[in-house]
């Protein structure tokens, strides 16, 4: 059965995606220049809308590019698209380009960023998995040094993942743990990582090169409230090795079990007992909070 096109925002205008086209021109093309947000819909409602927004401003921000529309004008953007697509649960992709410029880095020569809007859905591990949970190995790919480009900024290239997403598919892994310029744990290829030993919760810090996700922040939001403690650490392979349970953070993974690191199993390499918990904490809180969305 065929299925609706998608309705997608550019600059500007709600088309159709056969018309949703950007110029080869465009330095987001060219030299991956621009940056990205991800996020979920639930039950009608967008999750951390405000969160993602002000992150997509700051990394903006941070690589001198101007994003053409202001922070109301996005959010309601986002929310028209999800409408226009009648979409109850799913992903938004918000991408801002440098947009056309001549053959040359300059991003001074592009008068204008573009605003691409994509809601639609995504499926990033099979569902069993969520239940069986994932196989991690060590990538041999680093996170770069926060001098070299800051883990913070959603960049449009993602080159240094997806040369760790490729070592994990080969391994017959689906994530990875990727380590930072000195060895310690910094995230995963596109998920944050939490370990839990003895009670207590364990992630590395932000300084350790890993991104400051917004799944993570919430994860830890539900966590208190379960009365556990969290802290956040300068993590080690090892740490991850004798850990009793294993999970990871991410808007599209939300929030799945690590069962298997470097082929020693995690705990008793099932998905833990807490772990089933904070998910199922999770689920409850994004099904219940969030921006709604005013379908026509
Ligand atoms: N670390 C990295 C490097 C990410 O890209 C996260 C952590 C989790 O952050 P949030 O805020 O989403 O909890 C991300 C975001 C994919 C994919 O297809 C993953 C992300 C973004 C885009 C695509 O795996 N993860």
């Amino acid at each position: 059965m065929a299925t609706d096109p998608l309705i997608i925002y550019l600059d500007g205008k709600l088309v159709p995606e056969s018309e949703a086209k950007i110029s080869v021109f465009d330095h987001g093309l060219l030299y991956g220049d621009g940056c990205f947000e991800g996020i979920r819909i639930y039950n009608g409602r967008v999750f951390r809308l405000t969160e993602h927004l002000k992150r997509l401003y700051e990394s903006a921000r941070s690589i001198c590019l101007t994003i053409p529309i202001d922070f109301a004008e996005m959010e309601k953007a986002t929310l028209d698209t999800v409408a226009a697509n009648h979409l109850r649960d799913g992903y938004i992709r918000l991408v801002v380009t440098r947009g056309v410029g001549s053959l040359g880095l300059n991003p001074y020569q592009c008068p204008k960023a573009s605003v691409i809007i994509i809601a639609s859905g995504i499926t990033l591990y099979p569902k069993e998995k969520y239940e069986t949970g994932l196989n991690l190995i060590t990538c041999a790919t680093r996170r770069p040094a926060s001098a070299a480009l800051s883990p913070q900024v959603k960049s449009l290239n993602y080159l240094n993942n997806i040369m760790a997403k490729i070592e994990c598919i080969q391994a017959g892994c689906e994530e990875g743990i990727m380590l930072n310029e000195q060895g310690y744990v910094a995230e995963c290829t596109g998920d944050n990582v939490f370990i839990l030993k003895n009670g207590q919760i364990y992630t590395p810090t932000i300084a350790s090169g890993a991104l400051n996700g917004i799944t993570r922040m919430a994860v830890i939001e539900v966590m208190q409230e379960m009365g556990l403690a969290i802290h956040e650490v300068t993590m080690t392979r090892h740490d991850i090795y004798t850990a009793d349970e294993c999970f990871l953070t991410g808007t599209a993974a939300e929030v799945i079990p690590a069962v298997q690191y470097d082929r020693r199993p995690i705990g008793d390499g099932k998905p833990g007992r807490l772990t089933t918990q904070i998910i199922a904490n999770f689920k409850a809180l994004a099904n219940s909070t969030g921006t709604p969305v005013v379908y026509s």
